[in-house]
């Protein structure tokens, strides 16, 4: 900028120059006009709006002039710089709309194009059924226990009293692992769990124990080799049989609702004493005993009941193994087979349906979180 002078005349300072002024705007005009993008005219904007641009020095030039000619010579480069402004503006504009009708046509979306559904999953009923119990039991005060699938013989066996002569040890019923004598076995029942707790835990104990089991079964109505088992097992001072009918009616109506046909009936267990079963009547012939045609029922093989779970009071033995008095404690035992409480909640009629994987078969049950 030029020091302040008394005599300075705008029109003999070059940048103020009226001509000089109509060039520097010509020359924006067309820079702006030729501006194909809106990054062209980021460029033109610095070179005729930016601080180093020719109207920029000459507004900076009106600074030293006598104050007598600031007023003409501010209103001429005002007015050229609102037109080089109100030109960059425009062109603006002008591209930023051209921009935006070339990204519609580019990235148009074709609304007619089939859409690819991803279908969903559901959760097996057997994990709802599952969850569904223990969450019953935990909120009435019960842990949940687990053990492993595969389980040492002495747990699955000889800890509940099995005897090494007794018939589930054959190899019909149950999977040994290579080599037999490694003493491992797919565990055959949820049992063992009775037993790991108890030799960890000092009672009061009240666990309840859900998880896979493995018999050589063949595959029917009523059974397959992999199925699913919950055990509930209690040890405290002064529990009697009728605490176990009292937990087991407690089961039965969270899992089927009142009203629902179950009996017991004494049966034979090595590690309780005495020792009953639960039956449920028949989903597929009612109790009847016969089919529509007459015929013995297939699902119930003619007695009207199929068999829900085992249990008992605690056999005396099996305390004692397990480091408690018998004499102080007693306990009792449960175990039902829960792909039979599911086929007799939701009358599905067989076992094939629930362990063929068909996610069709799970989705009818909903989704329970
Ligand atoms: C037992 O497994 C005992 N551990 C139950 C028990 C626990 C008794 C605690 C006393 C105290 P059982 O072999 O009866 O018992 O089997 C229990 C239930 O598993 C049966 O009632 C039945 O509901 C179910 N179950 C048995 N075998 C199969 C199979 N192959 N497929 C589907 N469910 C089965």
């Amino acid at each position: 900028m030029s020091g302040p002078n008394t005599n300075y005349d705008p029109v003999e300072v070059s940048a103020l120059d009226p001509e000089n002024i109509a060039a520097a705007v010509e020359q924006a005009h067309a820079a702006i006009a030729a501006a194909a993008t809106l990054d062209d005219l980021k460029s033109v904007r610095i070179a005729h709006q930016g601080e180093k641009s020719p109207l920029a020095l000459a507004n900076r030039e009106i600074g030293a002039l006598p104050p007598s000619a600031k007023a003409e010579a501010g209103k001429r480069v005002g007015q050229a710089r609102g037109m080089v402004g109100a030109a960059l503006a425009a062109r603006q504009a002008e591209l930023e709309a051209e921009r935006d009708e070339r990204i519609l046509v580019e990235e148009r979306v074709d609304v007619t194009l089939p859409v690819v559904r991803r279908p969903f999953g559901a959760r097996h009923p057997i994990e709802l059924v599952s969850q569904r119990l223990v969450d019953a039991f935990v909120g009435m005060g019960w842990e949940v226990a687990e053990g492993p699938e595969l389980e040492s013989e002495w747990l699955n066996f000889d800890a509940l009293n099995l005897g090494p002569d007794h018939p589930a040890r054959q190899m019909q019923d149950t999977f040994f692992l290579d080599p037999v004598d490694s003493g491992l076995v797919l565990r055959t029942h949820t049992s063992p769990v009775q037993i790991r707790t108890m030799l960890r835990q000092e009672p009061p104990i009240y666990i309840v124990a859900p998880g896979k089991v493995y018999r050589t079964d063949d595959l029917d109505a009523t059974h397959t080799p992999v199925f699913h088992q919950i055990e509930c097992l209690a040890v405290d001072k002064g529990l009697t049989m009728a605490h176990l009918r009292g937990a087991i009616d407690a089961f039965v109506k969270i899992m089927f609702g009142e009203g629902t046909r179950t009996r017991v009936r004494a049966s034979y267990f090595p590690f309780t004493e005495p020792s009953m079963e639960t039956d449920f009547v028949c989903f597929a012939c009612h109790g009847t005993g016969s089919d529509d045609a007459g015929a013995q029922c297939r699902s119930c093989g003619g007695s009207g009941w199929i068999e829900l779970g085992g249990s008992g009071m605690v056999n005396r033995k099996v305390l004692r193994a397990c480091g408690i008095d018998p004499d102080v404690y007693s306990g009792f035992a449960f175990g039902l087979g829960i792909e039979r409480a599911l086929m007799l909640r939701h009358g599905v009629r067989g076992m094939h349906e629930m362990v063929e994987g068909d996610v069709r078969f799970s989705r009818q049950f909903g989704m329970e979180v």
